[in-house]
C-alpha cells in the first residue's frame, strides 16, 4: 500500500489474534469487564485485566486508554469508548475520535500492529453501514501520520459485517 501502512479485514474473533502487538477494546466507561467484545477479551486477559482497567475510567465516549494483555497472547490492549448510537452525539465524529485516539496511543507506544473490532455495532446500536463508513475512511485518513503502526487490522464477528467493510474499505482506498 501506498503509505507502508497494511490494512486488513479478517472474520474472526478479537480475543484471538495471536500475532498482533495490540488489539483494541470496545469498551464500557468504567472499563468493566462487560459483554460482547469486552466480555471475551477479559474472559481471555483474566481477571487482572479489569484491575488495571478500572483505576483508569470513567472514559468518556471517543477516548481511548491501554493497559497490558496479561494473559492474551497480546502485549497490550487499548480501551475505546463508543458512542452509544441515538444517545452521545454527534455519534460520526465520536466514533472516529475512537479510532483516532486508539491509533495516537498505540503511536505513542511504538506499537507496530493493532487489531480493531467494529466499536459500537452491537450493544451500543450503531447501525452497520454507518459505522463501517466512519471506521474505514477514518483508518485509511489516519495512515499518512502512523510512523509505528505498520499494520492495521479489522476483525469482524460475521460475514455480513465483513463484506460490510470491504466495500467501505475499497470506497475509501
Ligand atoms: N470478536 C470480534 N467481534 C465481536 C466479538 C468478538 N469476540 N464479540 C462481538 N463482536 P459490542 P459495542 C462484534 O457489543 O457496541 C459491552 O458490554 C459484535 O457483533 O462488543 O461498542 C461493553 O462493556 C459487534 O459487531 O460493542 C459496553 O458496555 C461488535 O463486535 C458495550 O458492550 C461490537 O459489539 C459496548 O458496545
Amino acid at each position: 500500500m501506498k503509505s507502508g501502512v497494511e490494512i486488513e479485514l479478517i472474520q474472526g474473533d478479537i480475543a484471538n489474534q495471536p500475532d498482533t502487538t495490540a488489539i483494541v477494546n470496545a469498551a464500557n466507561a468504567q472499563l468493566r469487564k462487560g459483554g460482547g467484545v469486552a466480555g471475551a477479551i477479559h474472559r481471555a486477559a483474566g481477571p487482572e485485566l479489569e484491575k488495571e482497567a478500572v483505576p483508569l475510567g470513567p472514559i468518556e465516549p471517543g477516548q481511548a486508554v491501554i493497559t497490558g494483555g496479561h494473559n492474551l497472547p497480546n502485549r497490550y490492549v487499548i480501551h475505546c469508548l463508543g458512542p452509544v448510537y441515538g444517545v452521545n452525539r454527534p455519534e460520526a465524529e465520536l466514533l472516529a475520535n475512537c479510532y483516532r485516539n486508539a491509533l495516537k496511543l498505540a503511536e505513542r507506544y511504538e506499537i507496530d500492529s493493532i487489531a480493531f473490532p467494529a466499536i459500537s455495532t452491537g450493544i451500543f446500536g450503531y447501525p452497520l453501514e454507518e459505522a463501517a463508513k466512519v471506521a474505514m475512511k477514518t483508518i485509511v485518513e489516519s495512515r499518512a501520520d502512523l510512523k509505528y503502526v505498520k499494520k492495521i487490522r479489522f476483525v469482524l464477528y460475521d460475514k455480513k459485517t465483513l463484506q460490510v467493510h470491504e466495500r467501505y474499505l475499497k470506497e475509501n482506498l
